[in-house]
């Protein structure tokens, strides 16, 4: 399948994130995209370069504040001491109920905190230019589908899902899959879904397509009840306003086996089915993975097969952005299984 890679994904490498108080190695990092660039190119796909400007799009999903602040964000931080080159910021108080969000503090950290919604989103020196060049990859890969191409694959990193209008989370900074949404929608996509299969719920695109009618959402996922990321993804979110039943969600108790998985998929195709959409995009975690190091899914690499057979029967032009999953070894053979499975 036509693939686009991130050339500036290794420069994203932050060394370590928070677990229980503890700092343990991230479990978002760069030989994630290695493993998957290696399985594709051992099974001869056809791999590209970001070649489209997202700008555009960006401008659309996110906010110029967040933008303005994540661009300049790791020299706003050198700006403080040069020492801090080898230390990683991290927010420690947030503007949650009753605390105003609207006026931008003068302090790094507070400024931080207005950005994030957890403490779970290392910066490193190169976020910015990575988190661009992905945007970049998913703004690309639909202009490649408007061009006539069948399906494409974003296999790049940082993820996406759960950055929303105007807060990075989760791993995640620029939201790729919104991009890649927005992108297909401008390039004269009447009607587009997204479909979210990573273990977590992506609170961040539904967030930002919630109150449209002209992007539907639909994700499978961990119940947030006792999943990250916990405050969205609940099924009583149906949209609001002109997206009034425009968002599906399919929560699923930890630990949830394949069986169950596909019977919610199922659901979820039918939703798709009945948006007639022109284009799809899936945020394909692999997280659901039974090997996955954070998460409680049971699926197996026969099973990634499964899913992009079902995709195919969708009968809809797929860009698929890769999101979540953590067991790194296992990554590239778990893509290439939903692509091949698409593919067949
Ligand atoms: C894109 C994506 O998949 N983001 C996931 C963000 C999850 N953040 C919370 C990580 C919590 C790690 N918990 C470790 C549990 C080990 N048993
Ligand atoms: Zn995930």
């Amino acid at each position: 399948m036509l693939t686009y890679l991130n050339p500036g994904q290794s420069q994203h490498a932050p060394r370590f994130e928070f677990f229980r108080g503890e700092r343990v190695p991230c479990f978002e990092g760069p030989a994630r995209a290695d493993f998957v660039e290696q399985a594709l190119r051992a099974r001869g796909h056809a791999l590209r370069m970001p070649e489209v400007d997202s700008t555009p799009q960006l401008e659309r999903i996110h906010t110029p504040r967040y933008l303005c602040f994540l661009r300049t964000a790791w020299d706003q931080w050198l700006a403080l001491g040069a020492a801090n080159a080898d230390v990683q910021p991290f927010p420690s108080v947030w503007p949650v109920r009753t605390l105003r969000s609207d006026v931008e503090p003068a302090n790094f950290t507070a400024r931080l905190g207005l950005y994030s919604m957890d403490n779970g989103s290392p910066l490193s020196a190169g976020t910015w230019a990575a988190a661009k060049m992905a945007a970049d990859a998913a703004a690309s890969a639909a202009q490649a589908l408007q061009g006539g191409e069948r399906a494409a694959f974003c296999a790049t990193r940082p993820p996406g899902h759960h950055a929303g209008p105007d807060f990075m989370g989760g791993y995640c900074f620029l939201n790729n899959a919104a991009v890649a949404a927005q992108a297909l929608r401008d390039g004269g996509a009447a009607r587009v879904a997204v479909l979210d299969v990573d273990y977590h719920h992506g609170n961040g695109t539904q967030a930002i397509f919630y109150d449209r009618a002209d992007v539907l959402f639909v994700s499978i996922h961990g119940d947030p009840r006792t999943e990250y990321p916990f405050y969205l993804g609940h099924a009583d979110e149906t949209g609001a306003g002109e997206g009034a039943g425009c968002n599906l969600n399919l929560p699923l108790p930890a630990g949830s086996s394949a069986a169950t998985w596909f019977a919610a998929l199922e659901a979820a195709c039918a939703r798709v089915a009945r948006h007639r959409a022109d284009a799809l995009v899936v945020s394909l975690g692999l997280d659901t993975f039974a090997g996955d190091p954070i998460s409680t899914f049971q699926l197996q690499a026969a099973d990634f097969t499964c899913l992009g057979q079902r995709l195919r029967r969708l009968g809809l032009p797929v860009i698929f952005v890769l999101e979540g999953g953590y067991a790194a070894a296992a990554l590239g053979e778990n893509a290439v299984c939903v692509l091949e499975g698409f593919e067949t």
